[in-house]
């Protein structure tokens, strides 16, 4: 079996990858041209892949890799995928992730093979923007999403995705080409990018650490004298007046920068990407191309993330550590996500393996070992 991932060079392309090379697939991955290279999730990889130069928005060269590769299968997980850049590079946004989606349907389309290609869509949970629907609960209604859910996106990137999901859906009705999209809800990972909220916090705990227990060359830590005056600013930060505390979230010669964050109550069904490509991989192995929510039926708020993360490297409260920052604000916000995957389940037997609390764990070992490894910041030492 062969086949295509647009997207290789990002978080679920490096996953979905590794699971394909496992199952025994020739893997061909695009990757568009940059002036720095990109290929460090899939560095480890690369000896057993092929590397196709190729960019999503250029019709050209996705139909003649489609052409020359003559694969089984192609997932698509490129995209502009970052939500609040999508409100400042909207027209970008639209034409890498809508457009392009259109260029690889019209490319299997005239392929002269495309009943032979199965094709994976990588849609998402913020298509359904504000919308969800009610469950009597215990105690409360439920607020839920599923493929029943009625779609109102909230962002530029909302809606790029939601033309591509009808794309999709309508390639497949029009033509009949095997093509399915999952409606995947947010998953994270130690892979994850580093704009994304999840990482952006665990990456900073990583360089928190290492700064309160500065490191040699080798990664060992350095003498406690070091981190005694590190040790004290931490225990006056308290003190601190609210003037001083804006201050004190820059770089000084005692501090360090704190977390700047925006919308800390928005509640998101985050699972790990290990378990999601595993449910990507069983949607296009099904014998009828169809829809499906991948999620894990469970929701926290940003806030509750930061309380795990925290409570991992002994700190039990984080508000010191975090400023709110109006920049992180985006024009319109989806407030609630929480996914049933029922539909998963019952028809391709998809299960989610790792619990978000191990996901949180996993992500603040993984940045704190990264930031150990990393060569000490002299400057501060
Ligand atoms: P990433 O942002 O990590 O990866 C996006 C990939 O798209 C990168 O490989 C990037 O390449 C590539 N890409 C961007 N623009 C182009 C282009 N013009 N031509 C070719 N390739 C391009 O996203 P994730 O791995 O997290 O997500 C994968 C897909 O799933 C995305 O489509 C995302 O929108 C969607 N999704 C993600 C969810 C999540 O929670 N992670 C949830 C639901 C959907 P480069 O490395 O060069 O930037
Ligand atoms: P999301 O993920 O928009 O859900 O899209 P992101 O991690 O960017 O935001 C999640 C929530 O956290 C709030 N937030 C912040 N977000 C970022 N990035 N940075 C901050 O500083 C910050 N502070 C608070 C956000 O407002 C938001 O409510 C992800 C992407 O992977 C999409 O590609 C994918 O389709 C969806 O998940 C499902």
């Amino acid at each position: 079996m062969k086949a295509i991932i647009f997207g290789i060079t990002g978080q679920d392309g490096s996953y979905l990858a590794e699971l394909l090379l496992e199952k025994g697939y020739e893997v061909v991955g695009i990757t568009r041209r940059v002036s720095v290279p990109t290929l460090n999730r899939i560095n480890h990889i690369l000896p057993k892949i092929k590397i196709v130069e190729g960019d999503i928005t250029d019709a050209f060269s996705v139909s003649n890799v489609i052409k020359e590769e003559a694969p089984d299968e192609i997932y698509n997980l490129a995209a502009q995928s970052h939500v609040g850049t999508s409100f400042k590079q909207p027209s970008l946004t639209w034409d890498v992730t809508a457009g392009g989606v259109l260029n690889i349907l019209e490319a299997i389309r005239y392929s002269g093979r495309k009943d032979d290609i199965k094709f994976y869509q990588a849609s998402s949970s913020e298509m359904f923007g504000k919308n969800y629907n009610l469950q009597e609960g215990f105690a409360e209604m439920i607020k839920y999403q599923d493929e029943k859910t009625p779609f109102a996106p909230q962002s530029p990137y909302a809606i790029a995705k939601l033309a591509a999901h009808h794309l999709v859906r309508n390639y497949r009705d029009s033509y009949g080409i095997f093509a399915c999209s999952g409606i995947l809800f947010n998953h994270e990972s130690e892979r994850r990018g580093e704009k994304f909220v999840t990482r952006k916090i665990t990456k900073w705990i990583g360089d928190f650490v290492k700064w309160r227990n500065p490191t040699n060359e080798l990664g060992q830590i350095l003498s406690d004298e070091l981190s005694d005056a590190r040790m004290e600013f931490l225990d006056n930060i308290e003190d601190i007046d609210d003037e001083n505390r804006i201050y004190n979230s820059l770089m000084d010669k005692e501090g360090f920068p704190k977390l700047r964050l925006g919308n800390l109550d928005a509640k998101r069904d985050w699972g790990h990407a290990e378990d999601y490509v595993r449910g990507m991989w069983e949607m296009v192995q099904h014998e009828t191309p169809n829809d499906y929510v991948v999620a894990t039926g469970e929701t926290y708020s940003v806030r509750e993330f930061l309380d795990i993360a925290f409570k991992h490297i002994g700190i039990e409260d984080w508000q010191d550590f975090v400023v709110i920052d109006p920049e992180f604000y985006r024009p319109a916000e989806v407030d609630y996500l929480l996914g049933i995957p029922a539909k998963a389940k019952r028809v391709l037997g998809w299960e989610p393996q790792i619990s978000f609390e191990q996901l949180v764990e996993r992500m603040v070992d993984s940045d704190v070992e990264e930031a150990r490894l990393q060569r000490p910041d002299l400057q501060r030492v």
